[in-house]
């Protein structure tokens, strides 16, 4: 294929993995909206660089006009989770999603490869509205913890380093390191509802502070300095460690006052 004939046929799998990087950012955002706890931490994704899709086809034997049927991360979608149980979550919306289909799963995080490597994938087939009608494409899905991507990303990264030939000892060292994550992820796991009750409090807390700051500015916009300023210095003897209480009933009190101008 000639440069240009790549770039075309490369269009939709960049449309893809835009897409499906606005829907699953989208997910993460209707959770916190809700002030519910995502399973999703973030999405990243990428479209594999024309010179890995030739390394793999030909490590693979893959005819070149076979790529689109036979190579399944040409669109790559990576959702990284806190915590191991999130990644079930996350491939169960997958499961019931209706603008996707599932071809099949792999299991990396019950079945740890060779190298230690973790994650489960699930590949795709997505349909992408192009200028020309509707073409199927495959994505494949990475869904991984955050330990479980850092491992990854750095154990990549020597790959490349190594041309696919990481010395003995370096070896060794990642394979004790995936272990060290591995144990991460576990312990990760068993203080997990003291982390997501932290997180839980703390995003209350910024929001109620976030509100009451907005009444202060109106108050201060319409004028009233003596209120904005006595409201203020109350705010900022709770921010540190004020109760959610004691920020609700402030906010109140601000909203009252704001009542009464309006
Ligand atoms: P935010 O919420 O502003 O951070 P785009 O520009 O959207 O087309 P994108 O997704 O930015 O492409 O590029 P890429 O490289 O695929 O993904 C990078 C995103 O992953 C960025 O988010 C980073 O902030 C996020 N990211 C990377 N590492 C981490 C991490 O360790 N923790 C968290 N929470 N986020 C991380 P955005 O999209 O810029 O959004
Ligand atoms: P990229 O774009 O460089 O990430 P295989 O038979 O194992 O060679 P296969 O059959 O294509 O590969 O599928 P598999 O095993 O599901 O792997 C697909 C992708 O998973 C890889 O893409 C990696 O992104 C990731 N992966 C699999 N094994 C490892 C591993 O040991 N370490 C790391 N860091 N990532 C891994 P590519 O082809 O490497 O492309």
């Amino acid at each position: 294929m000639a440069i240009g004939e790549w770039k075309t046929f490369l269009i939709p799998y960049s449309q893809a993995v835009e897409e499906l990087k606005v829907k699953f950012k989208s997910i993460r955002k209707e959770y916190r909206k809700k002030n519910e706890y995502s399973p999703i931490e973030f999405v990243t994704g990428r479209v594999k660089e024309i010179s890995s899709i030739l390394e793999k086809a030909n490590k693979f034997n893959i005819p070149l006009d076979r790529i689109g049927y036979e190579m399944e991360d040409i669109a790559g979608i990576r959702v990284m989770c806190q915590f191991v149980d999130d990644i079930e979550k996350v491939v169960e919306i997958i499961r019931n999603r209706k603008d996707m289909s599932i071809m099949y799963e792999k299991d990396y995080v019950s079945n740890v490869k060779e190298s230690g490597y973790r994650s489960y994938h699930v590949i795709i087939k997505y349909p992408v509205n192009m200028a020309e009608g509707e073409k199927e494409i495959l994505a494949e899905f990475q869904i991984r913890t955050l330990a479980m991507n850092f491992w990854a990303t750095i154990e990549h990264s020597l790959n490349y380093k190594y041309k696919q030939d990481i010395p003995g000892g370096i070896k060794l060292k990642l394979k004790s390191a995936a272990d060290a994550a591995f144990q991460l992820d576990q312990q990760m796991l068993e203080i997990k509802d003291e982390i997501k009750d932290a997180q839980k409090l703390f995003e209350v807390k910024s929001s109620l502070v976030s509100d009451i700051m907005n009444n202060i500015l109106t108050m201060s916009s319409m004028g009233k300095l003596t209120e904005s300023t006595r409201y203020q210095i109350q705010l900022n003897n709770l921010i540190e460690e004020g109760e959610v209480s004691e920020l609700v009933s402030l906010l109140r009190s601000t909203e009252k006052l704001l009542q009464m101008y309006k």
